[in-house]
């Protein structure tokens, strides 16, 4: 059986890359699931990756780090459950240190005999091009250096969301990335594409018995602080409506809440929704670069009730960040043909990181 680690900072990608490697491995008959990772929980990727009809075990309420043993036995599950030939665990966004508190601690404690364990990393074309090219990334010092740290603890790194650059800067970023990791694998990704992501299937595939893997020297204390700068909101919400205008006014919470984030100048780690209504579902997400575009949503479809699950991790305090939310249900709220009532919220930064085992 093979372990895929995959690591890189939120929205970078590593979900979709997931899904559709999950899809391609399944369409030649080997069994592939996936264990989605999140300091929050009611987790958006969770329930997209479930519904792609992929086994899906889940870490939530802490890192893969801070919480091996949970790991581990959903590695177990799992492979009780489904004898898979191939998991990829998918960390949260926000973690580092990966071959030092994870990679390190499976190949110790578990069996390398029948396992064979990799680790990528994914960085978001875009950014990467920014930080290659010394432009400052759009987060604070320290939560700047938890993506570096992810960079250059990177064994395989992939450059994901490729089709977003232009065909020049594409260039660019590969002559450049060649010159200043010359001894990292890298790969040029577009993770919406299953030919793309083959590639790396390919790459993963073959190269388990790479023996030497280097931890990073990290300052935990920069580390921690990065994370406490983010502010993680994870909640459901439920739209119902007497005139069947829930989707409609669910669009426009989904619009305004996004608008207002980006108006306080407020970086975007993620922001995932997932809408579910008349027996559909619809995921939308916002990223660090992300500009405002057209929702796909069909607002004229008459809808009674939209329940949506929303998964936000941004550079802000909790309370400015439940607060914005509060405002915007507020606002909708006094509209007269509209019940809105939130379940299970939860809204804080996530804890100093802790990790179980650490190998330097
Ligand atoms: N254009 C483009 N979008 C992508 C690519 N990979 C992911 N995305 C989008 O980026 C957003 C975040 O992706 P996701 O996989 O959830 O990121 P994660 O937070 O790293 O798991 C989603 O809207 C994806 O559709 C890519 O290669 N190209
Ligand atoms: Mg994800």
């Amino acid at each position: 059986m093979k372990i895929h680690l995959v690591g890189g900072f939120l929205g970078s990608g590593k979900t979709t890359a997931i899904t559709n490697s999950c899809k391609v491995l399944l369409n030649k008959g080997i069994i592939a699931s996936v264990i989605t990772n999140d300091q929050g929980n009611y987790l958006v990727d969770t329930l997209f990756i479930s519904q792609a009809e992929i086994a899906t075990g889940e870490v939530s309420g802490g890192c893969f780090c801070c919480n091996y043993d949970e790991l581990n036995s959903r590695i177990d599950t799992l492979k009780n459950d489904f004898n898979p030939s191939v998991i990829f665990a998918e960390t949260v966004g926000s973690c580092t240190d990966l071959i030092a508190a994870v990679l390190k601690p499976l190949l110790t404690y578990r069996d390398s005999a029948i396992e064979e364990v990799t680790f990528s990393s994914f960085v978001d074309a875009r950014l990467f091009l920014m930080h290659l090219m010394k432009i400052g990334l759009p987060f604070g010092a320290e939560t700047n250096y938890i993506w570096e740290k992810q960079v250059e603890e990177a064994e395989i790194l992939v450059v994901n969301k490729l089709d977003l650059l232009s065909p020049e800067e594409s260039v660019t970023v590969k002559n450049l990335a060649k010159k200043v990791f010359p001894s990292k694998k890298l790969l040029f990704q577009n993770s919406l594409s299953s030919a793309s992501v083959s590639d790396w299937i390919d790459v993963i595939s073959q190269s388990g018995e790479k023996k030497e893997h280097h931890s990073i020297d990290i300052d935990y204390a920069i580390y921690g602080a990065g994370e406490a700068n983010l502010a993680w909101l994870d909640e459901e919400i439920e739209f119902n409506s007497k005139d069947n205008s829930a989707l409609k006014i669910a669009a426009e919470f989904i619009d305004n809440l996004t608008n207002s984030i980006m108006a306080d100048n407020l970086p975007i780690g993620h922001l995932k929704f997932l809408l579910s209504y008349n027996n559909k579902s619809l995921k939308i997400s916002f990223t660090t670069l992300t500009e405002m575009k057209k929702q796909e949503i069909e607002k004229s479809e008459k809808v009674g009730t939209v329940h949506l699950i929303v998964n936000a991790r941004i550079q802000s305090t909790p309370e400015k960040l439940r607060q914005l939310v509060v405002d915007e249900i507020d606002r909708l709220q006094s509209k007269d043909n509209i019940s809105i009532q939130e379940k299970c919220v939860s809204c804080f930064s996530p804890g100093f990181p802790n990790p179980t085992h650490r190998f330097a």
